[in-house]
């Protein structure tokens, strides 16, 4: 009855919808219906409702709703099971530990807000309150351990789409793991393994995505944008985990299931913002110039370093930092 109502808001946006039109429509009493948005409105969203107009939904606001994802995921493998935190620590710790528990594959963890969100090697992730994508999934799949960081390439190819989709917005991916808009970080993934004697017990990938943020604290502000910044208007991070969810559930399947990266590489190589790129290849506490000259079948980077030589960087033994700026 809650997304019944809420759909009836939401095809009659900016526009006033009286509580008798809803109540006729659903066939129950106008008290029923005015408890309904009072809960949806405990929810967080935001309604006003005016005496003899009734009532409309705000448009400029965005929440995460866990019953509207589970209702777009119906038909989907993912996103069955759903923990949803208003604040948590860092949703790839939960995820990881309801893996740990015996969590199936596609299980989501989302918080609106992280207090320690986590980039990789133990780097912070700024994760603001209402404004991000902060979400983590636990993947099972029957693939070598060393083949997990196709994963991390899956989704950032499942993320640009979702983006491209739904704002229209080019979107580039910074090898491995980074999203990219205008120049600037919109977005990193963290892929973490539990694995043993060449068998994985559980991935859990994370994915941060500044979505309607406004503005970055001082120290990364000079490397950080956000879709909103770019795009100028309030996007539904609901809908663009559904995107995300739907691409990433076909993209993952076309691998685990039919060995087939394909897709995804394509995207990778199309939408890479590192390819034909001047970088620094830093390894512990080397580093060699080299330009980045395409993404292997594998989703490794070949490089020609200053030298003439042709090398692969592995994922996770480097960091890739452009010669010119953050790319
Ligand atoms: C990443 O690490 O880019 C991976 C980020 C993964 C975050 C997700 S959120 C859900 C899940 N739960 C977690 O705890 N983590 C995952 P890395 O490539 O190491 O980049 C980290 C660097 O990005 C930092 O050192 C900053 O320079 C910059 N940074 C931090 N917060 C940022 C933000 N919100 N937007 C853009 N850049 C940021």
């Amino acid at each position: 009855m809650k997304l019944k109502v809420l759909s009836m808001l939401k095809e009659h946006k900016d526009q006033y919808i009286s509580g008798e039109v809803i109540s006729n429509e659903l066939g129950v009493s106008r008290t029923a219906i005015w408890k309904v948005i009072n809960n949806l409105k405990k929810d967080g969203y935001v309604i006003e409702s005016v005496s003899r107009r009734g009532y409309k939904l705000v448009e400029d606001f965005d929440i995460i709703s866990k019953d509207e994802l589970l209702i777009d995921l119906k038909h989907f493998d993912f996103g069955k099971d759903i923990y949803y935190f208003d604040s948590i620590g860092s949703t790839n710790d939960y995820a990881k530990k309801v893996a740990a528990e015996g969590g199936c594959e596609g299980t989501i963890v989302i918080a609106d807000e992280q207090t320690s969100g986590r980039g990789r090697r133990g780097r912070e992730w700024v994760s603001e309150k209402g404004v991000g994508i902060w979400m983590s999934m636990i993947l099972r799949p029957d693939i070598e351990p060393n083949e997990a960081a196709k994963i991390t390439q899956i989704v950032a190819a499942a993320m640009a789409s979702a983006i491209e989709t739904k704002t229209d917005l080019a979107t580039y991916i910074k090898w491995p793991n980074d999203l990219i808009l205008e120049s600037k970080k919109v977005g990193g993934i963290l892929t973490e393994m539990s694995a043993e004697l060449g068998e994985i017990n559980y991935i859990v990938v994370g994915m941060g995505i500044n979505v309607n943020s406004e503005r970055f604290d001082d120290d990364i502000k000079h490397v950080a944008t956000s879709i909103k910044g770019i795009l100028g208007e309030t996007v539904s991070r609901t809908d663009l985990i559904v995107e995300f969810v739907k691409n990433f559930e076909y993209l993952y399947k076309d691998f685990v299931e039919s060995k087939n990266l394909e897709k995804t590489l394509r995207i990778c190589r199309d939408q890479s913002a590192t390819i034909g790129k001047e970088v620094d290849i830093i390894h512990r506490d080397q580093k060699r110039r080299a330009k980045a000259l395409d993404i292997n079948d594998d989703g490794e980077l070949i490089v020609r370093y200053e030298n003439g030589e042709e090398g692969v960087v592995f994922f996770g033994e480097v960091s890739v930092r452009g010669v010119n700026g953050y790319i």
